[in-house]
């Protein structure tokens, strides 16, 4: 059995956040560790409120687990507040985590701020340079490079520049107009994976469910280039499987279930 830690938000409606991560993990046969960072009250239509759990009860949270078992992958979601960031950057690297699967959660789909302002700047010169990948979608590569992020050219350019701190960057292509393309950047070479867009409204939890599935594959021994490859195809079919929960956007379905 293979173990992956998720440090990541809870998300009440159940979609995204480390309840995608635990279905995720699960259905790949992997085991999920948790430690919660931050509470959203959300449904499909809008968050109302988001509770941060304390910086020092995230890392006890993760330290208590590392004192018992170590994790083979880590996937850092949602941490909200620049005490979270810095917290987690210091736990990485006194701990040596390996890999780190960071994405780099700024906003939900219904438009409202996962990260507070002051913690992009910790997140970009402290935690960003101990992960191992991001996995930013359009919006995130755009703020985390500086340069607007709408095509195929742009997502190359802003996993290079983004590669420039330090990590390996799949940009993932879920918001591009007619297809999806992922763009993984390795300080080597572009590769693209290439893939169809599905016309869903239900992807609520979808970047969640691209990087928690990338670490545990990572988790299980695949290389980085196989192991996203892997992820996005999971990805699409957990879109695929999307069902409706409530008036606004459903969550996907990340589970090898029929329904
Ligand atoms: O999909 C990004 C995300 C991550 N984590 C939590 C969320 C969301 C989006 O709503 O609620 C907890």
């Amino acid at each position: 059995m293979k173990f992956v830690l998720v440090i990541a938000g809870s998300d009440s409606s159940g979609g995204a956040g480390v309840q995608a991560d635990i279905k995720t993990i699960s259905s790949l046969g992997a085991h999920a560790l948790t430690a919660i960072s931050a509470v959203t009250a959300q449904s499909s239509q809008e968050i109302t409120s988001v509770h941060r759990i304390p910086a020092r009860f995230i890392s006890r949270q993760v330290e208590t687990i590392l004192k018992d078992v170590t994790p083979h992958a880590v996937k850092i979601g949602m941490l909200y507040s620049v005490e979270a960031v810095l917290e987690i950057a210091g736990l990485v690297d006194k701990h040596k985590l390996n890999p780190v699967v960071l994405d780099p959660v700024m906003e939900s789909s219904s438009g409202r701020d996962l990260l507070e302002s002051d913690a992009l700047l910790a997140m970009k010169e402290k935690l960003i340079p101990l992960a191992s990948v991001v996995t930013p979608n359009l919006h995130e590569a755009g703020i985390l490079s500086n340069i607007p992020v709408g095509s195929v050219e742009d997502m190359i350019e802003a996993a290079k520049i983004i590669n420039t701190m330090g990590p390996d960057v799949i940009v993932t292509g879920g918001h591009l107009e007619d297809r999806c393309i992922d763009v993984l950047f390795d300080g080597k070479e572009v590769n693209k994976i290439e893939g169809i867009k599905i016309d869903s409204p239900n992807t609520h939890g979808s970047g969640c469910v691209f990087a928690s599935s990338l670490a545990t594959f990572l988790a299980q021994g695949r290389k980085l280039e196989t192991a996203a490859k892997m992820a996005h195809d999971f990805t699409k079919n957990a879109i695929k499987s999307g069902y409706s929960c409530g008036k606004g956007a459903g969550p996907v379905l990340p589970l090898k279930i029929t329904l």
